[in-house]
């Protein structure tokens, strides 16, 4: 028995009785993936999650990598190794590879349902076996020889990295100050101190190539003057045998509150011997290409948050069933009166139908945000237009990342409260949970960054043509008969809720549109940014539920006795979302509706 409780049934119910990927799989660019292979997969990935990868999880937490600053490299426990390299044979990592590269080229959901197995179970394990995807990346955007490097990468194992951040340059990116000397030759040499970089150095792999961020000499300031640099850590000949060492070296490793099993590493490039980078497809497009890496990892880090929560909340129910404490409330007056599970008593079950409510509305998030994913896939194979599908799937990756990171944080807090004061001890793994999954709120874009992309470049930029999209399937859903009857006062709940996410936007562009004449209206826009994507996070949320309520509804009479308390648990956490949270989103919009800027006003020493 590991740590990690995954949660198939619901993976299979959104994938095959929500979404109906059936409905897609055997045909198209899926043409050679049927459903029951795609199950296949899932229980196989999910046998590994829940074995030899979840085995090192408390033990890589414990006896983390160790950096030898003497040879600038890095020990990984033996525990982790086994771990990864259990993963890599099984090759699942395939996945999510195009044909060309070998892969089996499958859609997006099927790919996120397998990542958040493997995230949840050991979340280091993914990242380390990240290479391939980084490969895939490069293989798009590179030259012929670069194409090479990416096929001879995938055969040979290696591993990769996103290289962005400086000491100076975290959010803002555009103050990165990594050098890039052209040295006429097709080469050049990279210059300076990036931090910060996961995966940057193991001892897993043959060798690691890192893609680069730097700007060319003389380049412009900001984002648009950095281009994208493959840099490997190994110069390989064209077999792709690793000849000679390459001038980027890890010059420390980071000691982290968790995700400790993680490398996460200062790079030093060209401090000892020139550090070659080749310029990746030839072009100065850094910023553009980057982001094809970005928009995964956000995916990713949503997704590794909500698995957490999940197997969070999947301990803590598991507690709560065996560990009894006091009366029921009923016969608080009785002395003598038998205990009770906890799971009796009121407030407990408010906080578990919360975590189970937000873990399963979060995991139906990720893959509804999937399906878009699918539908671009299918039209780029189709040869059909896609940029609809491509705004509402940018549209959604903020929510992913920033609400999936935001709940799922809090409500692990709610996870382990479930135990009292057992939580808090070692000896369960929901506080290491918790300081692994700090971090999904930080990296990748930290929430207040998530946020304003959300408003600025997702909806303003895209004149709110995606969020209409989005909001129009909510309310039409919330007008329909879904549930029969039986979930009428629920939708009527979400109704008031996306008019109340609506309203906030109409706000808040009018701060925006009210700057033109007066500047300082934007501090508004700002003050907002966090609550219209959580608000907005919350209005999906309940609709993703309440669809999956409707499914619920129609085949709970007659399932098998497993199934039938599936289905109940599915309206119940459905209900109590409309009841309970959705309320909620009123407050926030009264809140943004009437913004002073006295916040802006205090003087810093006042704080
Ligand atoms: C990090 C890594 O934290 C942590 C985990 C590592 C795990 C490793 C494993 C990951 C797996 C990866 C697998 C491989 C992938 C496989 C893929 C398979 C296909 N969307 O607004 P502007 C672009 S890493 C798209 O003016 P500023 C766009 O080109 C560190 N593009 O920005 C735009 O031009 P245009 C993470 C976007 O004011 C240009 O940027 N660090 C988007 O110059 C300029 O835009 C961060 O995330 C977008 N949403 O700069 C930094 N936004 O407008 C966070 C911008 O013409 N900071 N572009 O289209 C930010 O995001 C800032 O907002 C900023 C601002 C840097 C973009
Ligand atoms: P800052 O940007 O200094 O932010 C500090 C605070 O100010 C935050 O709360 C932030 O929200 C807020 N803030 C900053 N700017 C604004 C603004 N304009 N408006 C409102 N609020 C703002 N980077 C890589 O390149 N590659 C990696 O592989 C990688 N892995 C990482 C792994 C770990 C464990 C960690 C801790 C970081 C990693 N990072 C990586 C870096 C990560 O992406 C950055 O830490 C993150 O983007 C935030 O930058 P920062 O730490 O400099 O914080």
């Amino acid at each position: 028995m590991t740590h990690y409780k995954s949660n198939l049934r619901d993976l299979e119910f959104n994938l095959f009785e929500v979404f109906k990927r059936q409905d897609v799989l055997s045909k198209g660019p899926f043409e050679e993936l049927d459903e029951d292979t795609a199950r296949t997969i899932l229980d196989e990935v999910n046998r590994l999650a829940t074995g030899v990868v979840a085995e090192s999880f408390e033990d890589a937490d414990r006896n983390p990598p160790v950096f030898h600053p003497e040879t600038n490299s890095v020990t990984v426990p033996e525990s982790l190794k086994k771990s990864y390299h259990a993963y890599m044979d099984a090759g699942w990592y395939n996945i999510d590879l195009p044909q060309e590269l070998g892969g089996l080229g499958a859609p997006r959901s099927l790919v996120w349902a397998a990542a958040e197995l493997i995230l949840g179970s050991n979340p280091a394990v993914h990242m380390y076996s990240a290479g391939p995807g980084f490969a895939n990346v490069l293989w798009q955007e590179g030259n012929e020889a670069q194409k090479r490097f990416a096929e001879q990468s995938i055969e040979r194992g290696w591993g990769a990295t996103m290289v962005l951040t400086e000491p100076d340059a975290g959010s803002d990116v555009g103050a990165g100050r990594t050098r890039a000397i052209d040295q006429g030759d097709g080469t050049w040499h990279i210059d300076g101190v990036k931090r910060f970089i996961t995966s940057a150095e193991q001892d897993m792999t043959e060798n690691i190539f890192h893609l680069v961020l730097a700007r060319p000499e003389g380049a412009k300031p900001g984002t648009k003057g950095l281009s994208l640099f493959l840099v490997p850590k190994f110069l390989v000949d064209e077999n792709g045998d690793p000849v000679e060492r390459n001038g980027a070296y890890v010059t420390n490793v980071e000691h982290k509150m968790g995700l400790k099993a993680s490398t996460t590493c200062e790079l030093t490039f060209g401090a000892s011997h020139p550090a070659v980078g080749y310029l990746v497809g030839d072009k100065h497009d850094g910023i553009r290409q980057m982001f094809l890496i970005i928009e995964y990892a956000r995916m990713m880090v949503g997704t590794k948050a909500i698995a957490t929560l999940s197997t969070g909340y999947l301990n803590a129910l598991e507690y709560a069933k065996e560990r009894k404490q006091g009366a029921d409330l009923t016969q608080m007056s009785d002395k003598s009166a038998p205990r009770v599970a906890i799971t009796r008593h009121p407030d407990v079950r408010r906080s578990l139908m919360t975590q189970k409510a937000y873990a399963e509305a979060l995991r139906a998030l990720v893959l509804y945000t999937a399906t878009q994913q699918d539908a671009v896939q299918i039209a780029q194979h189709n040869g059909d237009p896609h940029e609809d599908l491509e705004a509402l799937n940018d549209l959604l990756l903020p929510i992913v990342k920033g609400v999936g990171s935001e709940r799922s944080y809090a409500l692990l807090s709610e996870s382990l409260q479930t135990l009292g004061g057992s939580g808090y001890l070692q000896d369960y793994p929901i506080e290491q949970y918790i300081r692994d999954a700090k971090i999904d709120t930080l990296y990748e874009g930290t929430t207040a960054i998530q946020a304003q992309d959300f408003f600025f470049r997702k909806i303003v930029r895209n004149n709110g043509e995606a969020l209409g999209q989005l909001l129009g399937e909510i309310t039409a859903f919330a007008a329909s008969e879904a549930g029969n009857g039986q979930l009428k006062d629920e939708r009527a709940a979400l109704a008031d809720a996306a008019a109340e996410v609506q309203r906030m936007v109409e706000i808040m562009v009018g701060y925006a549109t009210g700057s033109v004449e007066e500047p300082t209206e934007l501090y508004k826009v700002g003050l907002n940014t966090t609550r219209l994507l959580m608000s907005v996070g919350d209005v999906v949320l309940g609709w993703l539920l309440l669809r999956q309520a409707e499914i619920a509804l129609a085949a709970v009479d007659g399932a098998s006795p497993a199934d039938q308390d599936f289905y109940t648990g599915k309206i119940a956490a459905a209900r109590f979302f409309a009841d309970q949270i959705l309320p909620r989103v009123a407050a926030e919009r009264a809140i943004a509706e009437d913004t002073p800027l006295d916040l802006m006003e205090i003087p810093e020493s006042a704080f």
